[in-house]
C-alpha cells in the first residue's frame, strides 16, 4: 500500500480567471482523501503549500502574474525534491506542474531513477514565456520542465526531464506555435484523433511498457480539461470532444496495474464552475481508479517493454 501525501497548492495565477484555488478545498469536500483511505493506503494531508516570497523578477509584459508564479515554482521544487511516498498535488491550475515536475525529477534524480511524465490534457502546454499569446503561465509547464530556453525569471529546472520521457494523451487544441516547437522535440503527442481511432489503450500501453523497461519514476498530469466537457464542466478551458468517463478509468486502471506511478497532479478544477460537485467526485474516482479501486481484481501487469 502506499503512503500518500496530499498537498494543497492554491495556486491561481496561471491565468486571468480565477476559481482553481478553491480547488483544493473542493478535493477535501469530496473525500479524497477517504477515498485513498478506504483502499487501504495511508494518507496524510499536508495542508496547502506557501509560495516563496515574491521577487523582482523581469519577463516579456504580456506575461500574467509572472513574479508570483515563479515563488510558487521555488517552493514547490523545494518541497517535492525533499518529498517521500506519493505526492498527490491537489491544484490550483497547472502553472503548478512547473514546480511539481522538476521537484519530482530532482527527487527521481536523488533515488537513482528516470522521471517519465504522463501529460493527460487538451492542450500541449508548450508554450514560452516568448510564444504564449495569452500570457497565461498555465500554459508553459512542459516547455519548462523539457528545459526549453526562455524561462529566464524562473529558477532552472534542477534535472530537466528530456522531451523524450513526456507522453501526451488527449490533445485537441495545440497553438500553432506549440505545433512547431513539438515538431522538433522528442514528446510523444497523440491527438483524439488518434485515440478515436486506436482507442486510448494502445499508445498508453506503449509508454508503460517504455517506463518499466527503464525502471523509471512515473508522474501523471491530469488537467481537468482531459475529459470531455460533458463529464467535467467545472474547468476555464473546456474543449469538446474530450475523453469518455471510461476511457478516462481505462487510463487509471492500466496506470495502476503497471505499478509505476510515484506522483500525481490534479490540476484546473475551478468548483465555481462545478455542478453539484460532480466534476470534483469525477476526478476523486478517478484518482482511486489510479490508485487499485477495481470492478474485479486484476493483477499487477507488465506491458512488455
Ligand atoms: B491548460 C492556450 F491559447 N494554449 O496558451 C494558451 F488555447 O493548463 C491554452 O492546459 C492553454 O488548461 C491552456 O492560453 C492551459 C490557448
Ligand atoms: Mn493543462
Ligand atoms: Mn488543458
Ligand atoms: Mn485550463
Amino acid at each position: 500500500m502506499a503512503d500518500i501525501t496530499l498537498l494543497g497548492v492554491p495556486l491561481d495565477c496561471g491565468k486571468a480567471r480565477r476559481g482553481c484555488l478553491m480547488g483544493p478545498d473542493a478535493y477535501r469536500v469530496a473525500d479524497l482523501a477517504g477515498a485513498l483511505a478506504e483502499l487501504g493506503h495511508d494518507v496524510h494531508d499536508a495542508g496547502n503549500l506557501t509560495p516563496a516570497p515574491l521577487r523582482d523578477v523581469r519577463g516579456p509584459d504580456h506575461l500574467v502574474a509572472l513574479p508570483q508564479v515563479v515563488a510558487w515554482t521555488e517552493a514547490l521544487i523545494t518541497w517535492g525534491a525533499e518529498a517521500t511516498g506519493m505526492p498527490i498535488f491537489m491544484g490550483g491550475d497547472h502553472a503548478l506542474a512547473m514546480g511539481s515536475v522538476a521537484g519530482m525529477a530532482a527527487r527521481a534524480e536523488r533515488r537513482d531513477r528516470p522521471l517519465f511524465v504522463l501529460w493527460l490534457d487538451a492542450h500541449s502546454d508548450f508554450h514560452t514565456p516568448q510564444t504564449t499569446a495569452s500570457g497565461n503561465l498555465h500554459g508553459c509547464p512542459v516547455a519548462y520542465f523539457t528545459g526549453q530556453p526562455g524561462f529566464d525569471a524562473f529558477p532552472a529546472p534542477p534535472v530537466p526531464v528530456p522531451a523524450d520521457r513526456v507522453c501526451m494523451i488527449g490533445l485537441r487544441s495545440v497553438d500553432p506555435a506549440e505545433k512547431d516547437a513539438l515538431q522538433s522535440a522528442a514528446v510523444a503527442t497523440h491527438d483524439m484523433r488518434e485515440i478515436d481511432e486506436t482507442g486510448i489503450a494502445r499508445p498508453l500501453r506503449s509508454f508503460l511498457a517504455h517506463v518499466q523497461s527503464a525502471g523509471g519514476d512515473l508522474h501523471v498530469s491530469l488537467d481537468v480539461d482531459f475529459l470531455d466537457p460533458a463529464i467535467a464542466p467545472a474547468v476555464g478551458t473546456t474543449v469538446p470532444g474530450g475523453a469518455t468517463f471510461r476511457e478516462a478509468h481505462l487510463v487509471m486502471e492500466m496506470l495502476s496495474e503497471a505499478g509505476v506511478v510515484t506522483s500525481l497532479d490534479l490540476v484546473e478544477l475551478n468548483p465555481a464552475l462545478d455542478e453539484r460537485g460532480r466534476t470534483a467526485a469525477l476526478m476523486v474516482d478517478l484518482t482511486a481508479s489510479l490508485m487499485g479501486r477495481r470492478i474485479f481484481d486484476r493483477p499487477t501487469q507488465s506491458f512488455g517493454g
